[in-house]
């Protein structure tokens, strides 16, 4: 039985050392500027983001007032996608929208 007890201590040591860490976490964020229409930056939220018509008009406000405003907190593939949406759909229609992605601040 001494083998038995020695196999279960291993196993549960592998456990342990092999736990992966939650990956690293980056917020998608939109910047403001003077000649994007409001309306535009409200249909970019509720289509990239899946945000709600209140919650897209209540991002896209603060950005207006306060320069930027976060739009979700995503894996770094994730976020770069929505990213790339956003320029996609900002370029088709020649809108000057910023909008870039940084580590989130930890929780
Ligand atoms: N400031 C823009 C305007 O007055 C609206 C706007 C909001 C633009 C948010 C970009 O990320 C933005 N038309």
């Amino acid at each position: 039985m001494a083998i038995n007890t020695d196999i279960q201590r291993d196993t549960v040591l592998d456990r342990q050392t092999t736990r992966l860490a939650p990956p690293p976490m980056y917020q998608v964020v939109l910047l403001n500027d003077d000649y994007t229409p409001m309306e535009f930056v409200v249909n970019v939220l509720r289509r990239v983001f899946d945000k709600g018509e209140d919650e897209a008009a209540r991002i896209m406000l603060k950005v207006h007032h306060e320069g930027r405003g976060v739009c979700g907190v995503y894996t770094r593939d994730i976020a770069a996608t929505r990213v790339e949406m956003v320029r996609h759909l900002a370029q088709a229609r020649q809108h000057p929208l910023q909008c870039i992605m940084e580590p989130a601040p930890d929780a």
